[in-house]
C-alpha cells in the first residue's frame, strides 16, 4: 500500500509560505486515505505556480497548456476509465483562459476533481489582476484599484449543475484533505476552489484574512448542503468567505457512464496489436 512518500515527485520550488504547499500536501494525504497507488492517479494541470502541481506530485501527470487542464483530464478519463484523475490550477489558469473548457466539464460531468488554487492574483507571472481579483484591488495592472467584477465561481458552478461543490483553505490542511477526499470519491466533476494565500504578490487576501473571516459550513448541523438555492444563499451572505462541501448531488450520472458506446474497458488498455490479415486489409486503402 502507497504511503506519503510515495506521492512525493520533485522538490517544491513555490516561496517560503505559499499555500500551495498545503494543496499538495492534502492531496497526498487524501490519495493515501483513499488507498490509490501513484499509478492509478493522473495530475493534470496547467500553468502558473499553482501548474507546478502535476510536477511535485508523485502520481503520473501532465503539464498542459495555459487554462487547458480540463480539456486534457477529459481526454485522460475517457481514454482509460479506471484512473483516478485530479485537474488543478490556478484562478488566472481555471477561470480567465481557461472559462470555457469549465463550463463544458461542468456540464458534461466529466469525472475529475478540480482543484482551483485561488490566490485571487497571477503569481507566476508577478502579480496582475486575476478574474478573483477583489473589486477596488490595487496590482500591477490595476494600480488605481481593479474596476471589474470578480467572477463567482461557486455559484457558477452550482448553477451549471456541477453535482459536488466546495470550498477549503491553505490554513487548514484537515479539512482539506477530506475535501479532496470526497471530491474524488464523489462520481462525476467536482469543484473544490481553495483559498490558497499568495504571500509574494498578494497583501489583501492573507492568512490572516481568511482567519478572521471565513466561516465552515461543517461546523453547522443544520446546513443542507442538497438543496442549491440554500447554498446560494449561504454564498452569498458570507461574500464566498465560506468553507466546507456547499451542495453535493451524487444523483447524476458522469459522462463516461452515459456515454453511449462507451466500452467497458478502458481504451488504454485495447490490443492494438495488428495481425498480417488486417494490416493488409487497412493498407490496401491508402494505395
Ligand atoms: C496562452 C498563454 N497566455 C499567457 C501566459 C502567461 N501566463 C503564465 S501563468 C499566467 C497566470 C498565472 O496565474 P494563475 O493562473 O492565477 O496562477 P498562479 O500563478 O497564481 O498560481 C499567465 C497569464 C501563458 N503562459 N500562456
Ligand atoms: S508567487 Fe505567490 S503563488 Fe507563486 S509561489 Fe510565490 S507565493 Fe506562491
Amino acid at each position: 500500500m502507497a504511503t506519503i512518500v510515495d506521492f512525493r515527485a520533485e522538490k517544491p520550488n513555490w516561496c517560503p509560505g505559499c499555500g500551495d504547499f498545503t494543496v499538495l500536501a492534502a492531496l497526498q494525504k487524501a490519495a493515501v486515505n483513499i488507498g490509490l497507488e501513484p499509478e492509478e492517479m493522473v495530475t493534470v494541470s496547467g500553468i502558473g505556480c499553482s501548474g507546478k502541481l502535476s510536477q511535485y506530485m508523485g502520481s503520473f501527470g501532465f503539464h498542459s497548456l495555459h487554462g487547458r487542464s480540463l480539456p486534457v483530464a477529459t481526454a485522460v478519463k475517457l481514454a482509460n476509465r479506471d484512473l483516478t484523475v485530479v485537474a488543478a490550477g490556478g484562478d488566472g489558469d481555471g477561470y480567465g483562459i481557461g472559462m470555457g473548457h469549465f463550463i463544458h466539464a461542468m456540464r458534461r460531468n466529466i469525472d475529475i476533481t478540480y482543484l482551483v488554487m485561488d490566490n485571487h492574483i497571477y503569481g507566476l507571472t508577478t502579480g496582475q489582476t486575476s478574474p478573483t481579483s477583489d473589486k477596488g484591488s490595487k496590482t500591477k495592472t490595476a494600480p488605481e484599484g481593479a474596476v471589474e467584477e470578480p467572477v463567482h465561481p461557486l455559484q457558477m458552478a452550482i448553477m451549471a449543475g456541477c453535482g459536488f461543490v466546495a470550498q477549503g483553505y491553505s490554513g487548514n490542511l484537515k479539512q482539506l484533505t477530506e475535501l479532496i477526499e470526497k471530491g474524488i470519491q464523489h462520481r462525476g466533476f467536482s469543484l473544490i476552489n481553495i483559498y490558497s494565500p499568495c504571500v509574494t504578490f498578494n497583501k489583501v487576501n492573507t492568512y490572516d484574512y481568511y482567519k478572521a473571516n471565513l466561516v465552515n459550513v461543517d461546523d453547522d448541523a443544520s446546513y443542507d448542503k442538497t438543496d442549491r438555492f440554500a447554498a446560494i444563499r449561504k454564498i452569498e451572505e458570507a461574500e464566498e468567505n465560506v468553507t466546507g462541501i456547499l451542495y453535493h448531488d451524487p444523483s447524476k450520472q458522469a459522462y463516461d457512464e452515459v456515454l453511449r458506446g462507451y466500452p467497458e474497458q478502458a481504451i488504454a488498455k485495447n490490443d492494438l496489436k495488428f495481425t498480417r490479415e488486417q494490416w493488409e486489409k487497412l493498407a490496401v486503402q491508402f494505395k
